[in-house]
């Protein structure tokens, strides 16, 4: 079902890749009252759910509400994808959750790296010929649906194949968000995971459907980058495997000074 080639190909034409049924209905339900538990507050915009402004927590975010959350960190289906784009030697740089109640309105398109980035000095219409110390790839989030999310609902949208883009995105195709026509919303039923690379450009549609959008997302990249100085901490209280622990080591060559995931 999970052929690693086919999805090798696909996560590197399109920039993201879905993959299905990966998540039980009962371990959706575990994860689904943990965050119940939480007894968040209703709001009326996208709201972010388990770590501080921009998804880095000093702290162990939502990983704190049950083992299940952690148990997803090094998930089997994840950890040969990651490693496509990661290498063997990756750490958790951000996490957070989304919460979308019906009728929450969009978030705008972005990307971390490349032509169209927040911070890139790339002019309209200029093929862009970024300098050597710019990174233009390394990270990847992994969002767990934990509700049914797509074309139907709303949720995550992206430019399929927007990472090799050479030009910013046009003003037009910003303005138009969702509505453009090489914006997509991929298919992403409760249980699926979506993988996708933040030098693709994404963002946020407007949540259509009458129930809830929940899904987590957990943020890796090479080990000897970090977004910024807030690191993620261990759950306190919860098991973590040795692996799962290299997760949160600091940033270091890969190697060197920080442990490969795989052996
Ligand atoms: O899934 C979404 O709504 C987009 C989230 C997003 O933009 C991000 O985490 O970088
Ligand atoms: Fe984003």
């Amino acid at each position: 079902m999970h052929d690693l080639e086919t999805q090798q190909y696909l996560f590197d034409l399109h920039g993201y890749l879905v993959v299905e049924d990966v998540l039980s209905p009962a371990l959706l339900a575990t994860l689904n009252e943990h965050i119940d538990a939480q007894n968040l507050p209703d709001e009326d915009r996208i709201q972010r759910i388990g770590s501080a402004a921009g998804g880095a927590p000093a702290g162990p975010g939502l990983l704190q509400w049950g083992q299940e959350f952690c148990d997803l960190l090094d998930h089997e289906v994840i950890l040969p994808i990651l490693r496509f784009r990661l290498g063997d030697c990756f750490r958790l740089d951000r996490l957070y959750g989304i919460r979308m109640r019906p009728g929450a309105p969009p978030g705008g398109l972005h990307s971390d790296f490349g032509a169209s980035a927040i911070g890139s000095s790339s002019a309209a219409g200029q093929r862009v010929h970024p300098p050597e110390h710019i990174l233009h790839t390394g990270f990847v989030v992994v969002a767990w649906n934990l509700t049914d999310a797509g074309p139907e609902q709303g949720g995550f949208c992206c430019i399929p194949g927007s990472h090799k883009g050479s030009f910013r995105v046009p003003q037009g195709i910003q303005q138009a968000g969702e509505d453009a026509a090489c914006v997509i919303l991929p298919e992403a039923p409760a249980g699926s995971v979506t993988l996708f690379t933040e030098a693709m450009t994404h963002g946020t549609a407007t949540w259509r459907a009458a129930h809830e959008r929940r899904c987590v997302l957990y943020k890796y990249c090479v080990s000897q980058i970090a977004w910024s100085a807030r690191r993620v901490h261990p759950p306190e209280g919860l098991e973590l495997t040795p692996r799962q622990q290299i997760l949160f080591a600091d940033p270091a060559d890969p190697h060197r000074f920080f442990s490969s995931l795989f052996e």
